[in-house]
C-alpha cells in the first residue's frame, strides 16, 4: 500500500457522548499518530444528517439512523495522517460490533450496529464531502509539527 497524506471525517456518535467516551475514542486516534485539525461538538440538524447519510436514504433503518444521529450532541472531528481513511476504518472495526475484531473501537465500546460508537469516511471522496458538511475551511487547522521536528529543524539532527 502506497503511503498518502490524508484527511478524514470521523464522527463519535451519541451514544458514545452520553457514554462518556469521547477522550477513550479520541486518545486512541491521537495514540496512533493522527492529528485532529477540527473538532466541534453538535446536534446535526435534519439537513445535515440527510446530507451525510444520503446514500442511505429509502433503507429500511434510514428513518431510525436520522432519528440517532439528530438526537446529538455528536462530536465532528477531521483527522489528518497517513492512509488515515483506511486506518481508522480499521481501528473502528465492523460495522456490526458482533463481527468486530477485538482491540477495535466497536467490539470494545458497542454492541449493536444501530448503536456503533462511531461513524468514519470510506473513501477520499467521502471524506471530503463529509468534511465540507461538518466543517468551514477556516475551521480546519494545520497539522502542527512535533516538537522533535522543529529541534531536526533548527539544529539538523538530535545527539
Ligand atoms: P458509518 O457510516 O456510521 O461509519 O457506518 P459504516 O460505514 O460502518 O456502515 P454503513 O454506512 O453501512 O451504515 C451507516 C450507519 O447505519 C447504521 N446501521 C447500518 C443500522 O442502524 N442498521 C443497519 O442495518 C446498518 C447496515 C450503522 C451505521
Amino acid at each position: 500500500m502506497s503511503e498518502k497524506l490524508e484527511r478524514t471525517f470521523v464522527a463519535i456518535k451519541p451514544d458514545a457522548v452520553n457514554r462518556g467516551l469521547i477522550g477513550e475514542i479520541i486518545t486512541r486516534f491521537e495514540k496512533r499518530g493522527f492529528k485532529i485539525i477540527g473538532m466541534k461538538l453538535l446536534k446535526p440538524t435534519k439537513e445535515i444528517a440527510a446530507k451525510h447519510y444520503e446514500e442511505h436514504y429509502g433503507k429500511p433503518f434510514y428513518e431510525s439512523l436520522i432519528n440517532f444521529i439528530t438526537e446529538g450532541p455528536i462530536v465532528a472531528l477531521a483527522i489528518e495522517g497517513i492512509n488515515v481513511i483506511d486506518i481508522a476504518r480499521k481501528m473502528m472495526g465492523s460495522t456490526n460490533p458482533q463481527e468486530a475484531l477485538p482491540g477495535t473501537i466497536r467490539f470494545d465500546f458497542a454492541q449493536i450496529k444501530e448503536c456503533n460508537v462511531i461513524h468514519g469516511s470510506d473513501s477520499p471522496e467521502s471524506a471530503e464531502r463529509e468534511i465540507s458538511i461538518y466543517f468551514k475551511p477556516e475551521e480546519l487547522f494545520e497539522a502542527k509539527k512535533t516538537p522533535e521536528d522543529y529541534f531536526v529543524e533548527k539544529y539538523g539532527h538530535i545527539e
